[in-house]
């Protein structure tokens, strides 16, 4: 440019202004194109607007003052055009980093939903909660359990057909101490009256298995909670009474329970305790079967041979245990027809199912 002369037609100053009016209207849709167009117009050394003034030497001396105010001019002008063009960049790149990062705080925010407890949950800790105060503690047992305390402590004699009642489900059968799933809670008073001696009074909730088909009211897992007490002159008059005081307690005052015979190996005499049908009120229905009552709980008195097996004198101390099915009761006390509906996970139907007060 220098060698053609500044003023040389047609005029080199605007010449550049043309072409800088029109790119800088096409405007640039990226900071590197930017850079680069600033560059050729500004950059020091080979800037087309530094190079506007190299020639001005050259010019006649009466030129020289005209030529360098227009310069002047259009650098200022072109200076001002590439500045706006920067802020018309950093603009479109903010509003384009508040739109990809996307988070619009003036939104709703997303409810995530509470869950709620088992029924069976519910249902536990009530029981709990009762016999807390009348003065129990809460005992444990593992799932897995030995032959000794599942059956054999609970005076279940090897080949027992009442080991055949509750279908037991072996780990490994062959063993020379079998282990098996735990088919009642009963094997957490042999672990506690061993550990622990007499007097006792415990509670022991917990998970059981058996190998049964499934119907309305057979799980082949389920839970029970078994109560224990041992101290001395135990009497069935005091089964009877816990027992009263307890149902009563679950399903409200005025509750009916009888206890009537019948057998399991580690206690005698043994009983199931029924209670008057929540249904129809004793009058008889298809869930009592027409009798008016419902089974509720195995019970009796601690066998001898059984306090004899955790090294306690049935000379000098007596007993009386109890167990039930906590999921039979949850069907009572909320009323629904059928246990499956507990285990197929349908949240809309556990979730109906308010803690009991
Ligand atoms: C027993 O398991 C005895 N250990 C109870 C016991 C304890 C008796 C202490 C004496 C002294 P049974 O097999 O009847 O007994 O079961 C007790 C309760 O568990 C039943 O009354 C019932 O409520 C519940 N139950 C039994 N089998 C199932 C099952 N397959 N699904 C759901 N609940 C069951």
């Amino acid at each position: 440019m220098a060698g053609s002369g500044p003023v040389s037609s047609p005029d080199p100053i605007a010449q550049l202004l043309v072409s800088f009016r029109e790119e800088s209207a096409r405007g640039v849709s990226s900071r590197a194109e930017f850079e680069a167009l600033k560059g050729r117009y500004l950059g020091r050394e080979k800037g087309l607007v530094p190079a506007l003034f190299l020639g001005v030497r050259e010019l006649p001396p009466e030129e020289r003052a005209g030529y360098g105010a227009r310069a002047n001019a259009a650098k200022r002008e072109i200076e001002e055009g590439i500045a706006r063009l920067g802020e018309t960049l950093a603009r479109a790149e903010s509003e384009r980093r508040e739109r990809t990062a996307a988070v619009d705080v003036t939104l709703p925010g997303r409810r995530t939903r509470a869950g709620s407890l088992h029924p069976v949950t519910l249902v536990r800790r009530r029981i709990e909660e009762i016999f807390l105060r009348m003065g129990y503690s809460i005992a444990d047992g593992p799932e897995i359990e030995s032959d000794f305390h599942n059956f054999e402590a609970l005076n279940f004699p090897p080949e027992h057909p009442a080991r055949d009642a509750q279908d037991t489900l072996f780990l490994d059968r062959k063993a020379e101490s079998p282990l098996l799933l735990r088919t009642h809670t009963s094997p957490v008073q042999i672990r506690e009256m061993r550990k622990r001696g007499a007097p006792l009074k415990i509670i022991a909730p917990g998970r059981v298995y058996r190998n049964e088909s499934v119907d309305a009211t057979h799980q082949p897992v389920f839970h029970q909670v078994e109560a224990l007490v041992v101290d001395k002159e135990i009497s069935m008059a005091d089964l009877k009474g816990t027992v009263e005081a307890f149902f009563g307690a679950l399903f409200g005052a005025g509750t009916r329970v009888r206890i009537i015979p019948t057998f399991f190996p580690f206690v005698e005499p043994g009983a199931d305790v029924q209670m008057g049908c929540l249904f129809c009120n004793g009058a008889g229905c298809r869930t009592c079967k027409g009798s008016g009552w419902m089974e509720i709980a195995g019970a009796g008195e601690v066998h001898p041979a059984v306090l004899r097996a955790c090294g306690i004198d049935p000379e000098e101390w007596s007993g009386f245990a109890f167990g039930l099915g906590l999921d039979r009761v949850a069907m009572m006390l909320y009323e629904f027809p059928d246990l499956r509906l507990l285990f197929e996970g349908d949240e809309r139907f556990l979730s109906q199912l308010a803690p009991l007060s």
